[in-house]
């Protein structure tokens, strides 16, 4: 089949789930075209399987706001008459579905079909989708796709809450490649980020509000007046200026460490013994998936999806959204002991293996080829 995947090229959890499920496509025998304004972080053009092709849309003074839409939705048109794409895949509904309808809209105009298949990740839905300023435009892109599948059960449960839509949606897990995940004992830097005795936590993200930057902070701090310990902080957004200030104020600055974006988040996670993730909302939590494939176990909250992912008790600990103290006393358990700790470790890897890349890109072959079937003309 010839597929393609259009997606955010930035660090972001649907990025790299459209990067690794695009690689995997094209390693099964799919022609895959990435279609977005970069080159997607993820992505190793070593395939000849494996196609980019870039979004340009030059400035134009006249325009307070660039056509980004516009110049995809041209581009998924001129890339499908090219290439002969039998199918789109957007990940992120904003504006990637809409963008993906209105080429289908364009193609058919040609007598040229194409299906189309939206995931959903999260924020498209929960905390930008929904807002009046774009509600009725996703709900359209939505209920116009051919197939909409959706991270996680919590998030099918708020998107048909949120956008009374009837539309079928296919819950299809976020994944991992295992083998990624092996053990890398050798390659790890461990000795790098913490002494011997220290305990390494860390914490991945995009630091936006959403993630609860300083709960991350209060929790390290709660740890480390117990434990040695260094926290690692591992991304770049807007909190990060002000989440260094706050280390400061706790007078715990010598003990974080900000990393920055990172392209070698294994070697920091196969480095560490706690991954926290308190955030506000989580459709998935593809960063806590990757940390247990490592065996790091995660202190969660209990939002969204997390329950489906981080297993309470086992692979680590959920707690209400900004119970601090829970998440501090929970933490100071895994750690408590060596092993305890071990124990902890053994199981996240368990719960992650569960996650595995081929059973869960099988899944998407089969929405293809039922959008394949099924697409009706508009
Ligand atoms: O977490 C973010 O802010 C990035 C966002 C994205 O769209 O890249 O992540 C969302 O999609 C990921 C992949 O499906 C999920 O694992 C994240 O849970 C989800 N983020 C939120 O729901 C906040």
């Amino acid at each position: 089949m010839k597929i393609g995947i259009v997606c955010y090229p930035t660090f972001g959890g649907s990025g790299v789930i459209a990067t690794e499920l695009g690689l995997e496509l094209s390693r099964k025998g799919h022609e895959v075209h990435f279609i977005t304004y970069r080159q997607p972080v993820r992505l190793e053009l070593i395939s000849e399987n494996v196609h980019f092709h870039e979004v340009n849309v030059p400035d134009y003074p006249l325009f307070h706001y660039q056509p980004y839409e516009l110049a995809l939705s041209s581009k998924i048109v001129d890339m499908v008459k090219i290439y002969k794409i039998d199918l789109l895949h957007v990940h992120y509904a904003i504006p990637h579905a809409y963008a993906g309808y209105m080429a289908k809209q364009m193609l058919y105009q040609e007598g040229i079909i194409l299906p189309i298949v939206t995931t959903l990740h999260g924020t498209d839905i929960t905390l930008v989708g929904s807002h009046p300023f774009y509600k009725t435009a996703v709900t359209f892109s939505i209920n116009k796709s051919d197939a909409v599948t959706s991270v996680s059960q919590s998030l099918k449960d708020a998107t048909q809450r949120l956008f009374q839509t009837q539309k079928e949606i296919n819950v299809i897990p976020n994944f991992i490649d295992l083998n990624k995940y092996k053990e890398t004992v050798n390659l790890c830097p461990r000795g790098l980020l913490a002494s011997a005795e220290e305990r390494v936590i860390t914490h991945v993200s995009n630091f936006r509000p959403v993630k609860r930057i300083p709960d991350v902070i209060h929790v390290f701090n709660n740890i480390q007046k117990e434990i040695p310990s260094k926290l690692m902080m591992v991304g770049e957004g807007p909190e990060r200026s002000s989440a260094e200030h706050l280390c400061a104020q706790l007078g715990i600055q010598d003990r974080v460490v900000f990393l920055g974006n990172s392209n070698e988040v294994n070697k920091i996670l196969c480095s560490s013994d706690l991954f926290l993730l308190p955030s506000e909302t989580e459709s998935f939590g593809l960063s806590a998936l990757e940390a247990m494939a490592s065996g790091v176990p995660v202190i969660s909250s209990d939002t969204g999806g997390l329950p489906e992912v981080n297993i309470d008790g086992l692979s680590g600990f959920l707690s209400p959204v900004g119970d601090i103290e829970s998440m501090s006393k929970n933490a100071l358990h895994i750690l408590k002991d060596s092993d305890t700790l071990q124990n902890f470790k053994t199981a996240a890897k368990t719960v992650a293996s569960k996650f595995g890349i081929h059973q869960i890109v099988s899944s998407y072959e089969v929405v293809y080829e039922t959008a394949l079937k099924n697409c009706i003309s508009i």
